[in-house]
């Protein structure tokens, strides 16, 4: 991706446009919130793209800050946390004080590692003033529950790569079994993302993981009545 097109971006943040997806408790069937995502025209299409793109240009800050000015301009659903990703960049440097919220989870995302104490003192500046933490894109790489060690957050998610890997194999429902008592451990509560398949959704329920979020419960809408409804929510 070209910088003068990522720049563009950043210096008119009115052309991001907010996705939601619901976040599902999987015991009650009940909504726990949304998941907001940024998608646009052009670069804006595929974001995962774009910030590793931004990463590489030393632009993330920017940007993040760019897709957060964005996500709370869409204001509060009418129930449920707003949880909004966030990278270790962005966390540092948008304004704790201003913009915390109780029902806001900041969805710490990893692009480049940063100095773990810088990041431990902004959680705790976002978690002060009242937001909770989630750690985003936790996978079967034990050093992401080890960084989580170090960062106490209220909320866990997996990543898709172990929710798919669950279904048949017993080693592996055995080993998510343990990560979730490692969670627990932690005092995080569990949010497994990209649930795709009821064989996926049952093993998980089983487990005892606290919340879902994936194709299966909700897609990704433009709007969040439009997404819990969809979901057979509303
Ligand atoms: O291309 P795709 O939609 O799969 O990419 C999604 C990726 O973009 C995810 O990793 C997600 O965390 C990231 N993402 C989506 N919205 C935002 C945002 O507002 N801020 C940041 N930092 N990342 C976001
Ligand atoms: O990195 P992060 O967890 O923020 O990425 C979220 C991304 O995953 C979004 O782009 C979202 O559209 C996508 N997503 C949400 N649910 C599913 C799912 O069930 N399957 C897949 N493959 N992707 C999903
Ligand atoms: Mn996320
Ligand atoms: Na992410």
């Amino acid at each position: 991706l070209k910088k003068s097109d990522i720049e563009a971006v950043i210096k008119n943040p009115g052309r991001i446009r907010v996705y939601y997806q619901p976040v599902v408790n999987l015991t009650s069937g009940r909504l726990w919130g949304y998941e907001a995502l940024v998608r646009g025209e052009g670069i804006l299409a595929k974001p995962g793209r774009l910030f590793k793109s931004a990463a590489a240009y030393r632009l993330l800050s920017e940007l993040d800050t760019a897709c957060f000015w964005a996500v709370l301009a869409g204001g509060y659903p009418p129930e449920g946390y707003l949880s909004v990703n966030v990278t270790a960049a962005g966390l540092v440097d948008i304004d704790a004080g201003a913009y915390a919220n109780p029902r806001l989870v900041i969805e710490l995302t990893e692009y480049g590692c940063r100095d773990i104490q810088q990041l431990t003192g902004a959680l705790s500046a976002w978690r002060g003033n009242g937001a909770r933490i989630a750690i985003d894109d936790v996978g079967p790489d034990i050093g992401q529950l080890r960084a989580a060690l170090h960062l106490k957050p209220d909320f866990i998610k997996w990543d898709r790569s172990l929710v798919a890997s669950c279904v048949g194999h017993s080693s592996k429902r055995l080993f998510l079994a343990q990560a979730l008592e490692v969670c627990r451990y932690l005092g995080a509560e569990v949010i497994a993302e990209g649930i795709e398949r009821p064989g996926e959704l049952k093993v998980l329920q089983d487990l005892g993981v606290e919340y879902g979020q994936g194709y299966l419960l909700g897609r990704p809408q433009p709007g969040w009545e439009k997404a819990w409804v969809m979901a057979g929510g509303g």
